[in-house]
Parts: C-alpha cells; structure tokens; sequence
C-alpha cells in the first residue's frame, strides 16, 4: 500500500488542530479514493474519497482534494493514495503550531547584528558577532550642520533585513508593527511565549525582549537635532555570502554609512515609536524612560516629517549627486500618504492628541489594501479598531467604517477560494506571486483574523478556517510542494539566500526563517539558473543565488511569527 513517497500529495507538513479542517490536494488525476495510515502503513484509521478533479486556474493542472477534517484522533499520520503512494508524516494534535510560532520568533535572534550568537541560544548555529556599527559615517547625502558628512555615530544592534548585513528603516517599521500588534492584540499568549535567548527570564515577555533589540537600534537612526530619520544603515555595496565577522564591512574602521533621511522612512519610525511607547509604558519600572523616550522620538520625528513631506528617499538621484553611491536594497516608496496615516494615527492613540487624527485624511479612497513595506495604511485601521472603544470622540466616530472595511476586506479575500485548486485564499489570483509571496500569504492570514476578532455571529468561524489555509499554504499545501519555513516540515528550503546560512559550513539552514516563495517574475529578476516552471505559482527555486524567490527577510518572517502565534492562541481559546 502506498511504498512510495509522493509529492503529489500537498499538504501543511506539520500538520493540523484536530477539531479543524485538514485537507491534502493531489496533483493529477491519479486514485478514487484515500487513507489516512500510522506511518508505517500497516493500519488504516479513516478511507476518504478524492473530490472530482478540477482545474487549477494558472497552472491549468488537474488537482483533487482529500478531505480528512472529519478525522480528529490525535498522533501522526500519513495520507494513502493507493497506486500513487503516501505523504509525508504530519501531526494531528491541539498545539501543532506552536514549535513552528517559537521557531519564527527566534528566527529574529539569529538576525541580530553586533553580537555574538553562542551555543548556548544558538546551538550548531552558533557565530561571533559582525557588524559592531559603533563607527558609522555620516554619508554626505544625510549630512546636517550638526552632522557634518563624515560624522562618526554609534549605531549598534537591530537585526539584519534579510539575506544581507544591512539595516533598513522603512522595512523595521513594518516589522516593528506587526510584532508590537501581535502583543497587542494576544498580550496572555505572547507572554507565555519562550525562545531560550539571553533575556530569557528577565521580566519581559521573549517576544518584547527580542523586540527591544531592534528597537534600541531604530532609536540611534534619528538625527537628534532635527528629529529626520536616515533611510538605512548601510554599506556602499552588498558584501559576500560570507559570515559577518568575516566581511570587511564588520571592520569598524571601513564604511558603513547612514543615508539621506526621508519621509517614509521617518513617518515608519514615528508609527513605531508611538506604539512602542504604549507597549512598554508596562514596563516602566524594569525600563526607566524608555516609553518616555519613544513618545519624544515620535513626535520629534512627526515634526521633522511635518516639515519635509516632500524629502522621498530616491537612490538613483542620491547617488548622482553624492559619493560614494550606494547600491544595497532600495526600499523606495514615492507615496507616503498611507506612512502618513499610519505615523499619525499609533500617535494618536498613544498620546489621545486629536490634532494628530485630524491632521490626516483616513479614508483617502475605498481600499483596504494588504499590509507590505511599501503599504501600510491598514496597519493604521487594525490599531484603531484595536482600540475603538477606548479613543477620544473624533477617532470613535469613524470606528465602524474601519470595522466594516475590515470585515468587507476579508470577505473578499474568502471570495472564490473555495474554488481555488488549494482552496486557499492565498494563489486565487497569479498577482499574489511576487517577491515575498510568502508574506502575502501571511498577511491575508492576518486580515482574516483581525476580521475574526472584530465580528461576533457564529459564522466568524470562516475567518479563522481560511486563515488556518495560509497556514497550510505556507506549511506544503501550495503548488510547490514546499513547506517555505526552514527547518520545519520535511521539505523545506535547503538553501535560502541568506549569508549566514550558506556561509557556515552547517548543512541545515538557519532554522525558523520565511523564505520569499514563488515569485512569478524571479527568474528575470534574479537570472538565478536552475528555475524550470514557468507558471506563476511554480516559480520558485531552492537555490541560494535564488534572492527573489528563496531569500528570506524579517518583515516575511514577522507576519509569520503573528499568524502562527495568534492561530496557537486562538484554537486554545
Ligand atoms: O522585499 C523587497 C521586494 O518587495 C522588492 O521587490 C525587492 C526589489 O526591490 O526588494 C525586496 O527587499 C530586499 C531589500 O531591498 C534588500 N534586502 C533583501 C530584501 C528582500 O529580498
């Protein structure tokens, strides 16, 4: 029965909550019906029929999907197609999650910079520290008559952005937000939460302490006299795939610069300072003026945005006007009018300062668009809704357009998944696979969960079902057949762009990160070889010259750390 491994056979390879859905999709045509087996497949436990075949939408293949949500036994199973062959083991149990949501989280450990990673909370990932950043260069295109170019600053910590060594402003402020948020809105499961890093045990929930260490970063980004924040803390180029100590950028001496400020990247900074602010304002007593100084740096950095809404940060024009040019991650955004809204709207609900609310205009058009880096103004409608009942009387009024255009957000997202071959909301259109589609994945999950929270009928079920479906999605149930998380799940990427991964002569990738995922246009972007699909949701190669499609980067990581976390919290309700 069922020798062979198949990989026909998708399904979230950690597995399921017993009480809830769990689906595999079969690609083909292949069998009638399924089994579900212990994995020696001596013992059949549950005989299932396949759906009638249907037709995936971008890849035109022939899917069919075995239902088992009827099985709820706990232990670990494996799916049977006879004459096809037989899944990889997956679990069925209450807590199926919360290895991979504490696995996520401490995937943020092993992105820190300037310090070193040892044994003891790194295991065989162990490593010294790179990239010091204690002397900084004021590059000329930042330079102020307090900073002069060549100023020297201190600007130590944070975690790297992705596969590289640099750190960038515009893409922690997501980051930053999505995890503030997760504590936010699940404060008793996220306390509960531990990750064996060097703070463990002090007074603060790990998921704050690992917060902290980026945040005590972004601080050191803002220029004190006039409250602008730099773009990124960078080296002119990107270094090797080599460890940090081992490039010449972790030499203190050699350049590493902070660029030109700009709007986005300060309106980012102010948004998460405010909610910082709030967040810590707990912890006053083990962090003394900490909350303090985060509502000072928001409103500094308010202030200096007030007075150059028009400085947007453009690489090509910096580096025709200055040297040395700098050629590492962009992250440029020519519309800053959802920054706006979000910078002032964490400002308002932390200092209940009504001038903020009014100083923007929330509802620029009828969209709800999804949380990335360049978009974040439904950050904004999650704190507020958060929040409603407590706000002044000018944020309260518009409380249940917000709750409508959430719930009207994530109904649209369910629209037509059923339908989908996976029967995920993520992958029903071939637009949801561009760089970083992982995170799409996770941040749909995201959406349908605050939609979960904010309704109250029976039927807000279905958010939480589709939501569990980017899980899956993300876990092996996907046209790849990868489960997209290193180290969790059985096949998982071996090697994702990411320094330290491929430079470590470990044959494990550093475990816990979100790789990219499909990417429809990877191929052109990255010329990588080795790509062979070329529908939109097959696009994805295992490769570490693969940076966009199979690298990995902290605000993917993040959505993955608050979905895999609230989904834990929320079956254990
Ligand atoms: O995540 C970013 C993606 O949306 C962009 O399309 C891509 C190209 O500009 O850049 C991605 O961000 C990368 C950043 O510029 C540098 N560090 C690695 C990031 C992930 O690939």
């Amino acid at each position: 029965q069922g020798q062979n491994l198949s990989e026909a056979i998708r399904l979230n390879q950690l597995g399921y909550y017993p009480k809830a859905a769990k689906l595999a999709v079969v690609v083909g045509n292949a069998g009638d019906s399924f089994q579900l087996m212990t994995p020696d497949r001596k013992k059949a436990l549950f005989t299932g029929t396949l759906s009638q075949p249907r037709q995936n939408a971008i890849s035109r293949k022939m899917t069919r999907i075995a239902d088992f949500s009827a099985f709820g036994k706990t232990g670990t199973f494996v799916v049977v197609i006879p004459g096809l062959g037989h899944s990889y083991p997956f679990d069925i149990r209450p807590d199926v999650h919360k290895n991979l949501a504490i696995g996520a989280l401490k995937g943020f450990y092993y992105q820190r910079a300037s310090t070193d990673l040892p044994e003891k909370f790194a295991g065989k990932w162990a490593r010294p520290a790179g990239h010091p950043d204690t002397h900084v260069l004021v590059h000329p295109s930042a330079a102020s008559a307090n900073r002069p170019a060549g100023t020297v600053i201190s600007s130590p910590g944070g975690w790297y952005d992705a596969g590289d060594y640099n750190k960038y402003i515009v893409n922690s402020g997501i980051t930053m937000g999505t995890l503030l948020s997760l504590y936010e809105d699940f404060p008793a499961y996220s306390k509960s939460i531990t990750t064996n890093i060097p703070e463990s045990g002090n007074r603060l929930p790990d998921l704050l302490d690992e917060v902290l260490w980026n945040l005590r970063w972004m601080l050191t980004m803002q220029d004190p006299a006039d409250g602008g924040v730099y773009h990124k803390l960078t080296n002119p180029k990107f270094d090797g795939m080599v460890m940090p100590d081992k490039t010449g950028s972790s030499d203190p001496l050699k350049g590493r610069y902070v660029v030109q400020k700009g709007i986005t990247a300060t309106l980012d900074f102010a948004a998460v300072m405010a909610q910082a602010a709030r967040v810590y304002r707990a912890y006053d007593r083990e962090l003394p003026g900490l909350a303090d100084s985060c509502v000072a740096a928001a409103t500094k950095a308010w202030t200096w945005a007030k007075a150059n809404p028009t400085v947007a940060y453009n690489q090509t024009a910096m580096n025709a006007a200055f040297d040395p040019d700098v050629v590492t991650g962009g992250y440029e955004d020519r519309n800053a009018s959802d920054e706006w809204i979000w910078a002032a709207t964490e400002l308002y609900v932390t200092t209940r300062d009504d001038a903020y609310y009014k100083a923007i205009n929330l509802f620029p058009d009828p969209k709800t668009p999804l949380p990335s880096w360049p978009q974040v103004r439904t950050l904004a409608y999650y704190t507020l809704a958060r929040f409603g009942k407590n706000l002044t009387a000018v944020g309260k009024k518009d409380v249940q357009t917000i709750q409508q255009r959430l719930t009207a957000m994530a109904d649209s997202l369910i629209m037509g998944a059923d339908t989908q071959a996976f029967q995920t909301v993520m992958g029903k259109s071939a637009s949801d696979f561009i760089w970083g589609s992982s995170a799409e994945a996770a941040n749909q999950g995201i959406a349908l969960l605050q939609a979960y929270r904010l309704t109250t009928s029976p039927n807000r079920s279905k958010y939480l079902h589709y939501a569990l479906g980017n899980l899956d999605y993300l876990l092996g149930r996907n046209a790849v057949g990868y489960s997209f998380v290193t180290g969790f799940g059985d096949k998982t990427p071996m090697h994702p762009h990411h320094r330290p991964s491929v430079a470590d002569g470990i044959n494990e990738p550093v475990p816990g990160l979100l790789s990219g995922g499909t990417n429809a246009n990877a191929a052109r972007q990255d010329k990588c070889a080795g790509y062979t699909a070329t529908v939109a949701d097959e696009v994805y190669v295992d490769a570490d010259c693969s940076y966009a499609s199979n690298e990995i980067a902290i605000n993917w990581n993040a959505p993955l750390v608050y979905l895999a976390f609230a989904l834990e919290a929320l079956q254990n309700e």
